[in-house]
């Protein structure tokens, strides 16, 4: 059993309407996480949650693109980007955090993705692999350490936070089955490849929860 520390912290990963069935980019079984990660929240003094959130002309959208499909990829200035369907688009209702999450002792919701011409699948740093978000800042000020990823999607924003987080120094763990992957064209198991390259941990939330 893993003992969670007053300064560990769970970061929710992008648990929005359009990622979930019947959303715009659902993730196949994104709901059943739901409970998963509202139990999980108990054993956490600290929790952040992330959230997508695009202008409705947002670069990542296929409708961007004349000619290109949801899930072809083009190549912008930063490097190659995987196209969408339109998706948590400012203001709409499949960008809200899905109210079944209750987390009412979240101390933070950061945004990523306003910026029309950047994706952002990590929390920490935009897809420019330049442009920050300030999470690590705000971690860094708050002398918070260890980090426990839960959300959407495994291979896509989970593991570029993961990632990101372990490339900044802090310790972190991904709960495998608090998450759900869009998993297109392998990219789950190249996520996880990357992640365990990156020193990324993956426990179960029976690790902590007993
Ligand atoms: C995500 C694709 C596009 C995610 C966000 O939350 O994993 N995936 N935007
Ligand atoms: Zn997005």
């Amino acid at each position: 059993m893993l003992e969670i520390a007053p300064d560990d912290v769970l970061i929710i990963v992008d648990m929005q309407y359009d990622f979930l069935p019947g959303g715009n980019l659902a993730v196949a079984g994104g709901d059943e996480i739901v409970p998963l990660i509202n139990k999980l929240a108990t054993r956490f003094t600290h929790v952040i949650l992330t959230q997508d959130w695009h202008p409705a002309d947002h670069i990542s959208f296929a409708s961007q693109h004349a000619g290109k499909a949801p899930f072809e990829s083009v190549e912008l200035d930063y490097g190659p980007q995987v196209l969408w369907p339109d998706h948590c688009v400012w203001e709409s209702h499949g960008a809200e955090i899905s109210r079944d999450l209750k987390v009412p002792h979240a101390q933070m919701i950061i945004r990523k993705g306003f910026n029309r011409a950047i994706d952002s699948y990590s929390g920490l740093q935009e897809a420019d692999r330049e442009t920050l978000t300030g999470l690590a800042g705000y971690l860094g000020e708050r002398d918070l350490g260890r980090l426990y990823i839960t959300g959407l999607a495994t291979d896509f924003c989970v593991a570029w936070t993961a990632i990101d987080g372990a490339a900044g120094g802090f310790d972190v763990t991904v709960i495998e089955d608090a998450t759900r992957a869009i998993d297109a064209d392998g990219s789950l198991e190249k996520a996880w490849a990357d992640m365990e390259e990156a020193g990324v941990l993956r426990i179960q939330s029976r690790d902590i929860l007993g």
